[in-house]
């Protein structure tokens, strides 16, 4: 760990890492690994470009945490931006844009050109998660926590089914203004809005609490009515109960009654009010508080269950690179969910 050069008083120096911290891989407890990936999004592009965004608004933060002082000290390493990952995705998306452009003028999957490049993204998708649950085996053989950073909301797969190989029974807390369980979204089997579908074909997945819900089809809906492992807090109710005067505190306890002991939390950034991520992909009106996204989660903590890992996922900047606000919240987001993911461990 090199702190030679590091004082916690003054500014970040720029050197790659995540909130300018200096530790080693080697050194960490905690690994950063960013996964800049946004293939098959289907309406805002960018997510791809979120890593880079959050690292670079991440200089900016003062690293005194409420939960968790001396923070900065605890081991947090930063795995460099793959490049050639995000390349990939840029290339695979342009394919994946002729087969939604294609489908979006309502016509049928019977034009063997759009077949076949629906398949190459498919199987560009395959690999992408096998690259994910190779990084991720390697770490967590080696003891490490993993902070995911997407990149669009299907890039976790691959980490969800390292950690199920690693824990039995682990339930997931999922933040999202989507439920995201459509069985292949535009033809594309591991799309952004399948991920929790895909997720709940693992094994060891006893839960998945879905939380801020607002936006979901008739299909995930059925779903969620008849699969015993899913839980919905959609917004809408959220937003009930507290107008009726149910406590945020008792809301939370409630859904987190709901979770096993080991926890993996998927946080979409959409989750939020989209005041705090106005360049999402998906953006829908309504949404938590980012205090109330906190609050969750420091009351999961205090109940004394383990978060075992985390995704971040959906940030995108703005167009305006003068403008760092996506990027902003997603590395104060992401400063506290590793902040409290560590907490969960060792306090
Ligand atoms: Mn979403």
């Amino acid at each position: 760990m090199n702190y030679s050069t590091f004082n916690p008083h003054q500014i970040s120096i720029k050197n790659n890492c995540f909130f300018g911290l200096p530790t080693t891989i080697e050194d960490s407890k905690i690994v950063f690994f960013s996964v800049p990936w946004d293939a098959t999004v289907s309406y805002g592009e960018g997510t791809a470009n979120g890593p880079q965004a959050i690292l670079d608004a991440s200089y900016q933060l003062d690293w005194y945490d409420f939960d968790l002082p001396q923070a900065w000290e605890k081991g947090y390493a930063t795995i460099p931006i793959n490049t050639y990952i995000q390349s990939k995705s840029d290339t695979t998306r342009a394919i994946a844009k002729k087969v939604i452009d294609y489908l979006e003028l309502g016509n049928d999957l019977d034009d063997q050109t759009i077949v076949s490049e629906l398949a190459m993204v498919n199987q560009e998708s395959i690999e992408l998660n096998e690259w994910v649950y190779d990084q991720c085996q390697n770490y967590l053989s080696q003891g490490k926590f993993i902070a995911l950073i997407g990149g669009d909301h299907s890039v976790p797969f691959g980490y969800i089914k390292a950690l199920t190989e690693h824990h039995q029974q682990l339930s997931i807390l999922h933040i999202d203004a989507h439920a995201d369980l459509r069985n292949a979204y535009e033809g594309f089997t591991y799309s952004h809005a399948s991920i929790m579908y895909n997720v709940l074909q693992l094994p060891n997945i006893s839960k998945l609490v879905q939380v801020g819900i607002r936006d979901l089809c008739q299909e995930e809906m059925d779903k969620i009515n008849t699969d015993d492992r899913l839980i919905l807090f959609d917004d809408w109710q959220l937003k009930n109960n507290l107008y009726q005067g149910i406590s945020w505190q008792k809301q939370c306890q409630n859904i987190i009654n709901n979770l096993s002991p080991k926890v993996y939390i998927s946080f979409d950034i959409d989750g939020l009010n989209q005041g705090y991520c106005p360049n999402t992909g998906t953006p829908v009106a309504g949404g938590l508080d980012f205090n109330q996204a906190i609050y969750l989660i420091q009351t999961l903590v205090k109940s004394g269950k383990k978060i075992i890992g985390f995704d971040l996922c959906e940030v995108s900047p703005s167009k305006d690179i003068e403008n760092q606000w996506d990027g902003n919240i997603g590395a104060r987001l992401l400063y506290k969910l590793t902040n409290l993911m560590y907490l969960s461990h060792y306090q």
